[in-house]
């Protein structure tokens, strides 16, 4: 290359990356404020799968979702004590928990598989924090008393539920009535403030899964066949074969609660990720990773818990969600999302600045570097 060609060339480099530059900031300019952020309540029973830690922290961690609240559907106190700690460290140690009652003491045993280890209390004792700290379970809010209080507060169909467990919470919901933050009832208020609730439970176009019959089946017929308003529906098959979790074991902040929740759960095994993919859903829609299984009808859940969709023409507002991608992608897309939200947090900045970063990140493969 010539002395010219060379000059050229840098000159040619040179206004692009000023054009680049320009279009970049016109585009945002453009763009106008940054999207709102997605009002998200979580109903998650964080006890016998791990895969609720890192559903919450996926919501904790992400910059388009305002996380308005949690509760808790499994009445372990660790269970609750464990969803503070996680709000907390990722940031939110004021955001509200609730939790049905009466509160127990019960651990996690896998008396299934005996392979799998106990992690709430673990997470509860070494993170504790935010409103409930260690030993203060009862100071949590009643479930349906917190979904009227924060459905009240909300602008008007701006409100996405999660559940990512049981259905004690949310049929209690239904069953409410008048109260001091809303003069409406359950279905009233819900018509009123939620734009759609998601629901993990069930398989698709039908089965007989663990959410559903796990705890009090009807309760989920209940949620399920009488929910008037928008529901999709994450089934057992939709993240079974999706395996996540282990880049966040293996490189992920060793003061990151998640990492510990697989590890103490999973003992590096990487985990389905039935909630995970969930909370993705609610967080952001369809998106590149989903599409709907239906064009219409609704599903129906029976007194065992068992599941059966029912094509009608006439209805539209339910649907259950498929991979558009391989699952393997749909893996990759959550661990690149678990090693972004664990590091997020600033106490983990701060080590990543005194040179744990450069250790950490000179280990990483560049793609995976190039994608965070
Ligand atoms: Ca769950």
């Amino acid at each position: 290359m010539t002395a010219i060609a060379m000059q050229n060339s840098g000159t040619i480099k040179l206004v692009l990356l000023v054009s680049l530059l320009a279009s970049a900031f016109l585009s945002a300019a453009g763009d106008g404020a940054i999207p709102p952020r997605r009002n998200l309540i979580i109903d998650t029973d964080l006890f016998s799968d791990v895969d609720d830690a890192g559903a919450i922290m996926l919501a904790a961690t992400s910059p388009s979702v305002r996380l308005l609240a949690v509760n808790v559907n499994h009445p372990s106190s660790y269970s609750v004590l464990a969803a503070s700690a996680l709000l907390a460290h990722y940031g939110h140690p004021q955001t509200p928990v609730g939790a049905r009652r009466p509160l127990t003491a019960a651990a996690f045993f896998d008396s299934w598989f005996f392979e799998l280890g106990e992690y709430a209390s673990k997470v509860a004792y070494r993170w504790s924090g935010g409103t409930l700290p260690w030993g203060h379970a009862e100071n949590s809010w009643d479930p349906v008393a917190l979904y009227r209080k924060v459905l009240s507060e909300a602008p008007d169909q701006s409100v996405t539920i999660a559940s990512i467990g049981f259905f004690e919470n949310l049929s209690g919901l239904l069953n409410s009535s008048a109260d001091i933050y809303s003069t409406l009832s359950g279905p009233e208020l819900i018509a009123a403030k939620v734009s759609e609730l998601v629901v993990m439970g069930g398989e698709y176009p039908s089965g007989y899964e663990f959410n559903f019959w796990g705890d009090n089946s009807s309760l989920a017929a209940h949620v399920v066949n009488e929910w008037k308003g928008p529901i999709v529906f994450s089934g057992f098959e939709l993240g079974a074969n999706v395996k996540s979790g282990g880049p966040l074991m293996a490189e992920g902040p060793e003061n990151d609660p998640v990492r510990a929740a697989y590890i103490y759960y999973t003992y590096n095994t990487s985990r389905a990720s039935w909630d995970p993919l969930t909370v993705l859903y609610a967080m952001g829609g369809l998106g590149e990773l989903f599409e709907y299984g239906n064009t219409n009808g609704y599903n129906h859940v029976v007194a065992n818990g068992s599941n059966s969709w029912v094509f009608d023409d006439a209805i539209r507002n339910q649907h259950w969600l498929r991979l558009r991608v391989a699952e393997e992608a749909a893996a990759a897309e959550l661990d690149r999302l678990f090693l972004k939200g664990a590091w997020s947090v600033p106490d983990q900045v701060a080590s990543m600045e005194s040179g744990h970063f450069d250790q950490h990140f000179s280990s990483l493969p560049p793609d995976r570097l190039a994608a965070m």
